[in-house]
């Protein structure tokens, strides 16, 4: 989790000197990412959406793989198949079709058919969510599909865009599901396992809903100032997970100082790997 802040601060400052021409933050997602991450394992192919950072890094991508594509240098930035982590994927739950397609080719050839798909809350409206879930269900694939649902597509708030539950909703597709708050990393990590479990044995489709704390704007594009509240931005940066893992660990005596000085200096050498290949 702090290897991916740090990396992503990196980006962001990056982007501020004209060296990136955007970037879309993972801050206050990082808890749900790592925790959804390390359940799944190394077996699963990830479809991810656009802010996976930390989800990338556990995966191998390096961070200046990462950036690339922000740079404008390329289309990708890492090698997908390797990594079974596959392309970010800008058109909005185009990767709930593919990773369920994927799944089901998958098996069809006796190989490893455990998909992970990542989706955002806003990115539930658009239809390809409805018909991958409802594949998913007829088909029985083994998709786990991890919703971080940050509250906000850009500008429009979560409330505004649906009546329900997305668990809930995955259950009228006949999906089973759970809804785990992502500020906990342990949370997430046990709900996710369960839900990987639920994957491997039944070989059918499940969903987790994770609701988390954008702590940024959309992007680095956007001033969320002008359409979210001062004290819902303070609400988010307060419940950032990462510092409160953090003290979390220390006060079990479970980390110590010299830990995290080891960690910052992993961090400072990435960061400096990043500016120089790209400031
Ligand atoms: C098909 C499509 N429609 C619209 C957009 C523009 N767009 C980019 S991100 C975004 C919001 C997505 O919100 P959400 O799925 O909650 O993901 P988040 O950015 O919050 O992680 C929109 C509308 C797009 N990229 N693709
Ligand atoms: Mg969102």
């Amino acid at each position: 989790m702090l290897v991916a802040r740090g990396v992503d601060e990196e980006a962001r400052q990056l982007q501020k000197q004209g060296a990136l021409d955007l970037w879309l933050s993972c801050q206050g997602q990082e808890a749900a990412q790592v925790g959804s991450a390390l359940a799944v394992g190394a077996e699963p192919t990830v479809f991810p959406a656009y802010r996976e950072h930390a989800v990338a890094l556990l995966r191998g991508v390096a961070p200046e793989e990462l950036v690339a594509q922000w740079a404008g240098r390329t289309f990708c930035g890492w090698d997908p198949r390797r990594l079974r982590f596959f392309p970010y994927t800008l058109v909005l739950a185009a990767q709930t079709l593919h990773g369920v397609g994927y799944s089901i080719g998958q098996r069809l050839q006796g190989l490893e058919d455990f998909v992970v798909v990542y989706i955002g809350d806003g990115a539930t409206s658009e239809g390809d969510m409805s018909e991958a879930m409802n594949l998913a269900a007829v088909e029985s694939a083994s998709v786990l599909f991890v919703c971080q649902n940050n509250g906000w597509a850009i500008s429009k708030p979560a409330e505004e865009q649906m009546r329900t539950s997305l668990a809930e909703r995955a259950r009228g597709f006949g999906i089973e599901s759970a809804r785990v708050p992502g500020q906990d990393p342990e949370a997430v990590f046990a709900a996710c396992s369960k839900a990987a479990a639920h994957v491997r044995e039944q070989r059918a489709p499940y969903l987790v809903e994770i609701p988390v704390a954008r702590i940024h704007g959309h992007s680095t594009s956007d001033a969320q100032e002008v359409y979210r509240s001062r004290e819902d931005i303070a609400q988010a940066k307060a419940a950032d997970p990462v510092s409160a893992y953090a003290a979390r660990l220390s006060g079990l005596g479970l980390v110590d100082s010299a830990w995290f000085d080891a960690v910052d200096a992993e961090v400072r050498e990435l960061r400096e790997r990043l500016m120089k290949e790209y400031a």
